[in-house]
């Protein structure tokens, strides 16, 4: 078993899909081990993507995590990371294969409903800057 951290973005939860996103990820196998809702001050979300500073969209992507609550998680499944980065799909809603969320749900690249570690060291670094006190070995 492997865990890895999710965000349902402010995009997600402004429109009304936090039920129907968590149903979907419960029905491919996914355990919540921790969740939370918070809205993300503009260090705190400068920080967790602090790996995309200079790139053409990161303002706007800073401006887009800062506009609402999020709906950060942890979840867990056997190779959890790389599952979990299938069910999403690719970044940008157009190119997601069917059935993935940012398919289903996603209107642009800056708008795709969730996030996904996309590493296993990313998703320490990720779980661990949302929750205190997460049995990472699980
Ligand atoms: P991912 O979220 O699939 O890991 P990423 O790490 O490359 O993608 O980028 C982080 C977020 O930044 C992404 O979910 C949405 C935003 N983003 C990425 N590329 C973008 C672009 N070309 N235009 C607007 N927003 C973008
Ligand atoms: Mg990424």
């Amino acid at each position: 078993m492997e865990l890895t951290f999710a965000n349902l973005k402010p995009d997600c939860v402004e429109r009304n899909l936090t039920g129907k996103v968590i149903d979907f990820i419960e029905s491919k196998g996914f355990e919540i081990i921790k969740m939370q809702k918070m809205r993300l001050s503009k260090i705190q979300a400068e920080e967790f993507y602090k790996d995309h500073v200079g790139k053409p969209f990161y303002k706007g992507l800073i401006e887009m995590m800062t506009s609402g609550p999020c709906i950060p998680m942890v979840l867990k499944k056997k190779h959890a990371v790389e599952e979990f980065r299938k069910i999403i799909g690719n970044t940008d809603p157009e190119k997601a294969e069917d059935g993935t969320l940012r398919h289903l749900y996603g209107t642009t690249v800056r708008r795709n409903v969730i996030h996904g570690s996309d590493c296993e060291s990313s998703a320490l670094r990720e779980i661990t800057f949302f929750f205190s006190f997460v049995d990472v070995i699980h």
